[in-house]
């Protein structure tokens, strides 16, 4: 998706009437602090190749997924969309963010100079089924969950957190997220212009509009995993941004509410995580809480 010739000639030839644009290089906090010049190129390469291609063969409707990362660091909070752009970013995962700002503002550009239908969602941090389980280049979320359960595997004492167990984080189970999304194309061209011309932005927050801390989703996932043991904590690893939660009244003015509880989504992802895991051939990660 990041060759330009391959990606027009697969929309002259298929011709699709809508696009939804989720494709991304993504990482946790980790994998954006280590590799900022993949996660710049790719996402820019794949975004402006995909929404140019279907601006060309006239795609009647384009949804293209960012992330809250794309908010300054210290936006007052709960985030309002149009904080966009009024303070610097989050430096662990700014090359991220810088590229799906320059993607929010292209479908902007596009529909003002074009007349395209291009519509940006701000997803929070999101999780579920499917998600990505490995230790370096995950989300907390999944980390946590594969973390504490390996723990329970083997009886080790503790698990291991990074950062301080601070920072606080909005999650949103995937399927909700791919509720709004639709939610969001449903809606007629008129309304989604109109209503998010008058809150200053060109898309729309999706998430819950609730936050949690690092160590309360730690408490959250050891108990829907069953695993009994202590926490301890790496502070050698970053926290990143102190907080993230997004102020949802606008898709919540246009009807959409979440289904998961934090709560029922964890247990949702963990029983998939405990079907599949095997079939994800992840070696047992090493076990440095075990005292020689
Ligand atoms: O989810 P996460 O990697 O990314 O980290 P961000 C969230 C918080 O969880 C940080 C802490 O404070 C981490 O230090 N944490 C604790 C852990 N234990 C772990 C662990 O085992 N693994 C991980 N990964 N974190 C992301 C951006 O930022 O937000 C993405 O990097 C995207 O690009 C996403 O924007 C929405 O939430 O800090």
């Amino acid at each position: 998706m990041r060759e330009q010739a391959d990606v027009r000639a697969f929309f002259k030839d298929k011709r699709p009437d809508v696009v939804i644009l989720a494709a991304a290089r993504v990482g946790g906090i980790q994998a954006n602090a280590t590799n900022p010049a993949q996660f710049i190129y790719d996402n820019l390469a794949v975004q402006t190749t995909v929404i140019h291609s279907a601006y060309e063969v006239g795609v009647s409707q384009l949804l293209f997924l960012g992330s809250s990362c794309v908010y300054p660091k210290l936006a007052e909070q709960p985030i309002r969309e149009n904080a966009l752009l009024t303070g610097p970013l989050e430096g662990t995962n700014e090359p991220y963010a810088i590229a799906k700002i320059a993607g929010l503002k292209m479908c902007e550009y596009y529909n003002a100079e074009y007349g395209t239908d291009f519509r940006c969602v701000m997803p929070s941090n999101l999780y579920g089924p499917y998600d990505n389980f490995d230790l370096e280049t995950s989300h907390v979320l999944p980390a946590l969950l594969r973390k504490f359960h390996e723990a329970k595997l083997r009886g080790s004492p503790e698990v291991q957190i990074w950062g301080s167990g601070t920072p606080q984080r909005e999650f949103t189970h995937v399927d909700d997220m791919a509720d709004a999304s639709l939610h969001v194309m449903n809606l007629a061209s008129s309304v989604y212009r109109d209503v998010t011309t008058q809150n200053g932005a060109c898309h729309v927050n999706v998430g819950t509009g609730e936050e949690v801390s690092i160590m309360e989703l730690a408490k959250l996932i050891a108990s829907a995993v069953g695993y009994e043991g202590n926490l301890s904590f790496d502070r050698s690893r970053p926290d990143g941004t102190p907080r993230k939660v997004m102020d949802v009244s606008i898709l919540k003015s246009l009807g959409w509410r979440p289904e998961f509880s934090l709560e029922d989504g964890i247990k949702d992802t963990y029983c998939w995580f405990e079907k599949f895991s095997h079939q994800m051939n992840l070696e047992l990660m090493p076990d440095f809480s075990v005292r020689q």
